[in-house]
């Protein structure tokens, strides 16, 4: 095992005043996953931080809960003796136990928020130093308990070590730097300001505060010295600046900011500590018709909110990845996250700061709370922690205390009477913890998010914050788009006087699925956009909305889900690698105000593969824009001008298999893109080889990981192909299943199926041919479906037994994919086909139960 010196420490750590008191410590690591005492299991390997141990939520949904074992050497220079130093963990996920030469220093509880560790205790000088991190990420008793993300464990945010003179700010308590800057009173021509150190005096003495702010541009506004006769100990020292004339205000349009930087020091002037923080004046408050105001305007908050985790890193990522993230919002025209469901890295929000997004924090009680003490007390202790983090981040307008948190009693409580009980007590810890943010921040904003369920009205849960979020998704996972406007009306007639917020709202895509005809939960990317140009729409013209808040950013981890791309939410507006979706640049249409945004929405869909009536397909080109008119060219052929409607200008053309340039202008803004159009005839050439997949059940168009197109099932007309009687699958209002089908990476090939009697005929010429049949069994069928079968426990399940003839041939009897290889399993079956006919009709059967078949292909041989 090696360790190494993080050589730009030693040099920091020589003896100094004021400068490089702090610098980071993530080289040099050793980790394993452990035992509880830290013992590691496994031959300790060398990373660096930032780290995260559960990279296996990308490939299952039991990833890895439980200990882990982080240790580095390091060694400090003699001369640092007589300072004190400090440990700065900005993030470990979830529990810490800190050891420095094997004595336990100190110990944390929560993975979203920073804390400091006193290393002197145990420090030695000029000799090696041996520091240990126990870290557990099974959230017992500790929030979040449930939720739709992955709990990656590890020390996944910067750590720095700090040294500081022996009076110093404090960094003892709730992880925070030692320092409060407020700014009260702000209007144009006035803005208060005043700062609140807590010092650590190593001695009783007189102590000097200079506290310098500087302006926008680098140019020194006013400086002032304050004296204080100082107990030994740890107390606030409160001090006010002098009023700030014609203050340069902070907004998203111009997120100018300030610095302050607070010097304290001896009675001689020797510099003993400092803290620095950019300032940002602005003020905000709800306005008599509940809507968002900034710096005395009515403001409309729109963005995205935001997960920490890129794939493949997990939430082991870099703070430039951090700011990349937060700028993708900013260049859509959003002036708002939401950073659900915690608190994040200090780098999103000192990026939120500088460019000028309002921000959503929060504290991580999603899904369901508990009354357990070490929960109630560990989860208040967080939100203490984020507003002493983070009070000083000017971006931040609303702390967020509850998501949700009613969702799951229903699955864990029963009884209707318990769980009335508990969402009620879950409302009284709610308006505890509200108590507590104002006590803490007068200055911000308190919010909560709900699901789709009055009965937060009945709790008395959604009038306790100042903000009521609504997490909506009609049209999505249920119900239809409109009922979306229909419940915020019916929201706003009910409690005319609250300030309403879309907290949520989305839709999942995945960009090997296409639609003509996009369907609520298809996983369309056409039904992403779809679902987002309406609500958008609801959102910026309805008044009473304060804002609104797509979810999600990104696609992200969830290892639970299982969907269309197992383990990930997709309801991103950029994909997992975090390029953009075409639905991006709606929002981008839609918000952006200062340039012209003019994109083409195709590159979701660049080749296209398709069953066309005649030799043409009917294509749909739309064109996303800030502009009220839009001309489009197809190959240099002027197609016309087109009114843009809610942002989207359409043309509607029919075209032959080929390759096309789209450009879209409007003066000199122009957007170009390329679409390739495969046109598949749906009636069938005689002679002409086959090669059709088709795939059953869905009305998607799905490309697999080998860029075969399976077409969505179609019903078989003459001298072409489809299917003949039956229905496809649903469970609900929904076509298919969510579930994971096991042995294939093609979810959604396989978690859609045509049932009943039915066949699938083929008019196709005499020869040979490979049919292949697709199956899954998704589940009981329900009664009809006979077929026992004793699984691995003993127990009878039904499965479908089939039945499958070929030109009035049997050629399978009795098949039952789930006895083969076991139920929700892919089972492809494939047959050689030897046809003397002018068709090939495949007629498929229950012989035991409910026939099945979740697609299928013919390729000529
Ligand atoms: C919600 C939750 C969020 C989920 C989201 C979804 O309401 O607050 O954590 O990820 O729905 O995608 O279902
Ligand atoms: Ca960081």
């Amino acid at each position: 095992m090696k360790y190494f010196l993080l050589s730009l420490l030693a040099v920091c750590l020589l003896p100094f005043q004021g400068i490089c008191q702090t610098s980071s410590f993530n080289g040099g690591w050793s980790f394993a996953l452990s035992d509880a005492s830290g013992h590691p299991n496994a031959k300790m390997e060398a990373i660096h931080i930032p780290h995260t141990y559960n990279l296996d939520a990308y490939k299952t949904k039991d990833y890895y809960r439980g200990y882990a074992v982080y240790e580095k050497q390091f060694t400090i220079d003699k001369a640092e003796a007589g300072r004190l130093h400090y440990l700065h963990f900005e993030g470990v996920n979830s529990k810490a136990q800190v050891f420095l030469n094997d004595q336990l220093l100190g110990a944390h509880q929560g993975g979203y928020t920073a804390f400091n560790i006193a290393l002197d205790k145990a420090l030695k000088f000029g000799a090696t130093n041996r520091l240990k991190v126990v870290v557990n990420n099974e959230n017992k008793n500790l929030a979040p308990l449930s939720g739709d993300f992955t709990i990656f464990g590890g020390i996944y945010r910067d750590v720095w070590m700090v040294s500081k003179a022996k009076t110093h700010f404090d960094l003892d308590q709730l992880g925070g730097w030692g320092g409060i800057i407020r700014t009260p009173k702000v209007s144009a021509s006035q803005a208060s300001l005043s700062f609140e150190g807590k010092i650590n005096s190593a001695q009783s003495q007189n102590l000097k505060m200079e506290v310098v702010l500087t302006a926008p541009d680098g140019s020194k506004v006013m400086a002032k010295t304050f004296k204080k006769y100082f107990h030994k100990g740890t107390k606030s020292w409160h001090v006010e600046m002098p009023t700030v004339n014609k203050p340069q205000l902070w907004s998203p349009d111009s997120p100018l900011l300030y610095h302050l930087t607070a010097t304290l020091k001896d009675r001689h002037g020797r510099t003993l500590d400092t803290f620095s923080h950019q300032v940002g004046f602005r003020w905000f408050a709800i306005n008599a018709q509940n809507q968002f105001e900034l710096n005395g305007a009515p403001l409309k908050l729109i963005g995205a909110s935001r997960h920490q985790d890129k794939a493949p890193y997990g939430i082991a990522v870099s703070d430039e990845q951090h700011f990349a993230d937060m700028k993708m919002i900013k260049d859509m025209g959003g002036n708002f996250t939401r950073l659900a469901h915690y608190p994040q890295d200090p780098a999103v929000l000192d990026a939120c700061d500088r460019l000028g997004i309002i921000v959503w924090q929060e504290i991580p009680l999603v899904d369901i709370m508990s009354k357990n003490e070490a929960f109630t007390s560990s989860a208040t202790n967080m939100l203490k922690e984020m507003i002493e983090q983070y009070r000083n981040n000017p971006s931040i307008a609303i702390w967020g205390l509850m998501n949700e948190a009613c969702i799951q009693v229903k699955y864990r409580i029963k009884k209707k009477e318990p769980r009335d009980l508990f969402c009620l007590w879950t409302a009284k810890f709610g308006k505890s913890l509200n108590k507590l943010a104002k006590e803490e921040d007068p200055s911000r904003l308190t919010a909560m998010a709900f699901n789709e369920d009055i009965n937060y009205d009945r709790y008395g849960m959604s009038g306790i914050a100042d903000i009521t979020g609504w997490n909506l998704y009609p049209g999505w996972y249920g119900g239809q788009l409109k009922g979306f406007e229909h419940f915020i009306a019916e929201q706003h007639r009910l409690f005319p006087h609250r300030a309403l917020f879309i907290s949520e709202f989305g839709a999942g895509s995945d960009a090997r699925i296409h639609a003509n005809n996009p369907q609520k939960f298809d996983f369309s990317m056409e039904y992403q956009q779809k679902y987002l140009e309406h609500y958008l729409k609801v959102i910026q013209n309805t008044d009473y909305i304060m804002g609104g808040s797509v979810w999600n950013l990104a696609d992200f981890s969830s290892a639970s889900r299982q969907e269309s791309m197992v383990h990930i939410n997709n309801k991103g507006l950029v994909h997992l690698d975090h390029t953009p979706k075409d639905v991006y640049y709606f929002l981008q249409a839609c918000l952006v105000k200062d340039r012209p945004i003019v994109h083409i929405a195709t590159d979701d869909w660049a080749n296209r593969t398709q069953v066309t009536e005649g030799d043409r397909a009917k294509i749909e080109v739309k064109v996303y824009t800030n502009q009220n008119h839009l001309s489009l060219f197809v190959n240099g052929i002027d197609h016309g001008e087109r009114t843009v409607r809610n942002h989207i200008a359409r043309w509607k053309m029919q075209n032959k298999s080929g390759v096309y340039q789209l450009i879209a202008a409007k003066n000199r803004t122009m957007d170009v893109a390329t679409l390739s159009l495969n046109n598949i005839p749906a009636k069938l050439k005689k002679g002409a080889p086959v090669n059709i997949h088709i795939n059953a059940g869905s009305s998607v168009i799905y490309t697999d990981h080998a860029k075969t197109t399976w077409f969505a099932d179609r019903a078989y007309s003459e001298g072409g192909w489809g299917f003949i009687g039956g229905e496809h699958f649903k469970q609900g209002d929904r076509n298919g299943t969510v579930a994971t089908i096991k042995d294939t990476d093609e979810q959604p090939l396989f978690q859609t199926a045509r049932i009943g009697d039915f066949s699938y005929k083929f008019d196709v010429a005499p020869g040979t041919y490979q049919l292949a049949l697709n199956f899954a069994d998704l589940s009981n069928w329900g009664p009809q479906s006979a077929y026992l079968l004793n699984n691995q426990q003993g127990q009878q399940t039904k499965v479908g037994a089939i039945d499958v003839e070929i030109n009035g041939k049997v050629v399978l009897k009795n098949f039952t994919p789930a006895q083969v290889v076991g139920g929700h399993r892919a089972l492809v079956k494939k047959l050689l086909i030897q046809n003397d006919q002018q068709q090939l009709n495949i007629k498929i059967t229950g012989s035991n139960g409910q026939a099945f078949l979740n697609g299928l292909s013919l390729i000529s041989k």
